[in-house]
């Protein structure tokens, strides 16, 4: 299926670094197509449900605070095996085990200042762009180059 569909966010600290560019840059030139985007600064609520599976682990407060620290480019992408796809081009939670050629593995050293968020299942994707995104910010179009980058549909 070549309409997968991935949530993929810029945190605070790469919006503030100047990696909004180059990260989108990484889906673009793979080929996936852009589907949504916006920046924001989601409630504390919002970001508590985003990450309310890791309520119980002892850095949730540092991360809800962390995602309070300033502006998100929160994105949906699409393509082919995107959701999985779209976790490799991030790379490994903690940077320092992330090789380079990944994002955080060029551009990230504590787990705690990561950069980026990629949706880690097909089913958790659709719970969180339903969570950042309203049904009519998701754009539907047909990507010029999509011949170009899938043999078949
Ligand atoms: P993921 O972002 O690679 O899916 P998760 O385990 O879902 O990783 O954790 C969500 C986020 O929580 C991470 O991206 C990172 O920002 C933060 N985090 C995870 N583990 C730790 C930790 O041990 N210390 C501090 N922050 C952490
Ligand atoms: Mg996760």
């Amino acid at each position: 299926m070549s309409n997968e569909q991935t949530f993929i966010a810029i945190k605070p600290d790469g919006v503030q670094r100047g990696l909004v560019g180059p990260i989108i840059s990484r889906f673009e030139q793979r080929g996936f197509k852009l589907v949504a985007m916006k920046l924001c600064s989601p409630s504390k609520e919002h970001l508590e449900k985003h990450y309310a599976d890791l309520s119980g682990k002892p850095f949730f407060n540092g991360l809800v605070t962390y995602m309070l620290s300033g502006p998100i480019v929160a994105m949906v992408w699409e393509g082919r095996e995107v959701v999985k796809t779209g976790r490799a081009i991030l790379g490994a939670t903690n940077p320092l085990a992330s090789p380079p050629g990944t994002i955080r593995g060029d551009y990230a050293i504590d787990v705690g200042r990561n950069v980026c968020h990629g949706s880690d299942s097909v089913e958790n994707a659709k719970k969180e762009i339903a969570l950042w995104f309203n049904e009519n910010e998701l754009i539907s179009y047909k990507q010029a180059q999509f011949d170009w980058i899938y043999e078949k549909a």
